[in-house]
């Protein structure tokens, strides 16, 4: 077969390429203090992009984080204020303490400059005109990030191709380089999300996401965690959500009203309970859901909850409630002897 192996999620994919860098690796690599396994030139493909989580209890997934980062990037931020909230750990990779580099992909995506229109739109309107096209590329990766030799934010993401066929927006996304255990899984989720997004824009249906990385590979330091994973997986699938579809009016306007709420509860300026985030936003419940995982993470941080507030956990999508009661402990103790 000379075209990507399909799988009908990211776990399947996920768990496959695990299975590969692990068992099958071609090299050993030392890069940058990182050793690691790896395969070179691995691809995939997801028939139903939407299947965008894995329900993994050894890898607990962070539905907060995933959510934080895809919109991160549809907004167009690079601001540590806001991604390092979610992930401390990508404050280790900014150069000023104040934004990100290369990794800032919606930065570089859907970022206006002083009255232009982003890469993005450019893309969008190419695309609406022109529908069987091969020129609907956005570039990521520049070869002038090599330029400081020392730059700790180098972009993995090459670019992302958007490719109208017939009803369906198809996607191919070229990954420089992939940590199968801990990049891959974000990656993929947000990438997914950009894809719904774009099909949206376009007024197409969600088509398939094809993933293609130059350098897979597994970290040394996660081996015990991939072993667990690869173990788990092997019981075969415990449990499994169907993701739901984006709202066919999200919009640049959508976006911009949920990051007002994301930042009140960031910020701890504002608190939410689960009736006024379903009577008093003006959101559609798919993105409400977003922001309970914004209130929920809000309580963990800023209040220190031993256990959440359970009417939010209540209010959940069921897949979503079960990644947010393997992540935080805080979150379990909630749900203790209900519905989990
Ligand atoms: O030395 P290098 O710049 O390639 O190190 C970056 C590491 O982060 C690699 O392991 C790369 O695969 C991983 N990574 C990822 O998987 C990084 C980013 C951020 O650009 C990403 N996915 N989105």
């Amino acid at each position: 077969m000379l075209t990507a192996p399909t799988f009908p999620s990211i776990e399947d994919a996920y768990v496959a390429l695990l299975q590969l860098a692990t068992k099958e690796p071609e090299h050993r690599i030392d890069a940058r203090g990182n050793t690691a396994r790896e395969v070179i030139g691995a691809s995939f493909r997801l028939s139903d992009p939407r299947q965008r989580l894995p329900y993994l209890a050894e890898r607990k997934a962070n539905p907060v984080f995933q959510f934080a980062e895809a919109l991160w990037y549809l907004s167009g931020r690079r601001d540590l204020d806001m991604i390092g909230y979610y992930a401390p750990s990508m404050r280790a990779s900014s150069t000023d303490s104040t934004h990100l580099g290369g990794s800032a992909y919606g930065y570089t995506l859907f970022h206006q400059a002083d009255g232009h229109r982003s890469p993005f739109d450019l893309v969008v309107e190419l695309l609406r005109n022109e529908p069987d096209s091969k020129r609907g590329y956005l570039p990521v990766f520049s070869s002038a990030e090599l330029a400081d030799r020392s730059n700790p934010d180098v972009a993995c993401l090459a670019g992302l191709h958007l490719l109208p066929r017939g009803n369906h927006l198809h996607m191919v996304c070229n990954m420089r380089a992939n940590d199968l255990d801990c990049g891959l899984l974000s990656d993929v989720f947000s990438f997914t999300v950009i894809q719904e997004y774009a099909a949206i824009q376009l007024g197409l249906s969600l088509g398939t996401y094809t993933h293609t990385i130059g350098s897979a590979h597994v970290n040394d330091r996660n081996a015990e965690r991939v072993r667990r994973v690869l173990e788990e997986a092997a019981r075969g699938p415990a449990v499994t959500y169907a993701f739901p579809p984006m709202p066919e009016d999200t919009d640049a306007a959508t976006i911009e009203r949920l990051m007002v709420h994301e930042e009140a509860l960031r910020t701890n300026e504002l608190r939410y309970n689960a009736l006024h985030i379903h009577n008093r936003l003006d959101l559609h419940p798919y993105w409400q859901q977003a922001v309970m995982l914004f209130e929920l993470y809000r309580q963990i941080q800023h209040d220190q909850v031993k256990a959440v507030d359970p009417a939010l956990m209540h209010a959940l999508d069921p897949g979503l409630r079960w990644l947010m009661v393997r992540k935080w402990p805080a979150c379990a103790a909630a749900v203790d002897g209900g519905a989990r």
